[in-house]
């Protein structure tokens, strides 16, 4: 279930309830730059996401430079989309939220 891949309406759904996310990779993707004070917040951030995502065995490409962290999600696998990615979505946002 949870390794489905979405379809182009499931995925536009879950996109407008999700702060500052946006397709990537031909809509096989989701995307989003979050920019912290300094290296040690987007680190604190970075570690907080690893641990989660470890749980979650569901894992996120990023690239990290100073205090910003660029990441994309989506389920390889799959090669596409899957309600995976929009809870780590989530819970980044609100990681990065406090
Ligand atoms: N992370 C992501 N983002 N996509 C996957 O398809 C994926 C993963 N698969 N983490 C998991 C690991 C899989 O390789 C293991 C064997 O469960």
């Amino acid at each position: 279930m949870a390794r489905e891949k979405l379809g182009k309406d499931a995925i536009a759904e879950a996109l407008a309830g999700l702060e500052g996310w946006t397709l990537a990779k031909d809509g096989g993707a989701i995307k989003r730059t979050f920019t912290f004070k300094n290296f040690s917040e987007a680190f604190a951030f970075m570690t907080r996401v690893a641990l989660a995502a470890e749980k979650m065995d569901h894992h996120p490409e990023w690239f990290n430079v100073y205090k910003t962290v660029d990441v994309t999600l989506n389920t390889h696998d799959l090669g596409g989309l899957s309600v995976l990615d929009f809870e780590l979505a989530k819970k980044m946002n609100r990681y990065f939220g406090g």
